[in-house]
């Protein structure tokens, strides 16, 4: 497993944005294990997961002679962070990336709209958000960015759960789905088949490891 992958999941379980035990998911389906990106609530954690977000993207674009993108856009709630997050590390790592994200109710007052950052228009942008299950808030992301007059480049998430929206009829998981529809790249820091691999290789991780098999039979896309 490359090292982005095992380092975010050690620090997932280590903050507890990832716990096992029985959780509903926004689908209706029962999971035994859940990924929130809430608890990942201060400095340090944050900027140790905007390391990784910044180590798998760099790994997935390292091929590309031109930047991929030019910006960054978090959907509201949980991409926000993280993607000012990301800002900052590639400003660290010597790369100003504008940055922008949506509010969830438009403001009439003010500057107004539900727009915040860096103008849109005209730019290739990286949409950071924190998971894809079915993908349906990563295709709000993206009829956002397309009303605004910009151009997505890319996706990344922090956890593809690797789900198939209708298992019966396809195994082909949401984010692949996504990735194909709109003919984009859909970056992933790990995926529940790095979470297997770990639990496979760690005692204390042996217990869940079952349930997540049994969830990735149900539902998965692998
Ligand atoms: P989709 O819109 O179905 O791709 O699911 C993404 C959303 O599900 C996230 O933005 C969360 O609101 C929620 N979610 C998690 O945060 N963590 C999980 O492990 C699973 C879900 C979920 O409900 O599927």
């Amino acid at each position: 497993m490359t090292d982005h992958r095992s380092r975010f999941l050690r620090l997932a379980l280590r903050v507890e944005a990832l716990r096992f035990g029985q959780f509903t998911l926004k689908s209706g389906r029962q999971s035994p294990y859940f990924f929130n990106a809430g608890r990942f609530d201060s400095g340090v954690a944050m900027a140790e997961l905007a390391s990784c977000y910044a180590d798998a993207i760099d790994a997935h674009f390292a091929e590309v002679d031109l930047p991929a993108f030019d910006m960054l856009f978090g959907p509201a709630y949980k991409g926000i962070p993280l993607a000012t997050a990301l800002a900052c590390e590639y400003a660290r790592r010597g790369r100003d990336l504008p940055l922008a994200f949506n509010r969830k109710e438009a403001k009439a007052h003010g500057e107004g709209g539900s727009l915040i950052g860096a103008p849109l228009a005209g730019r290739r942008v990286l949409i950071v958000d924190d998971v894809i299950t079915a993908g349906t808030a990563i295709r709000e992301a993206l009829a956002i960015i397309a009303g605004a007059g910009g151009t997505a480049a890319g996706i990344v998430i922090a956890l593809d759960r690797q789900e198939a929206v209708d298992p019966a009829t396809s195994r082909r998981s949401a984010a692949e789905t996504v990735a194909l529809e709109h003919a984009l790249p859909v970056v992933a820091v790990a995926s529940l088949h790095d979470l297997l691999a770990l639990a496979g290789a760690d005692a204390a991780l042996a217990a869940q490891r079952a349930q997540l098999i049994a969830y990735r039979d149900a539902y998965g896309s692998v």
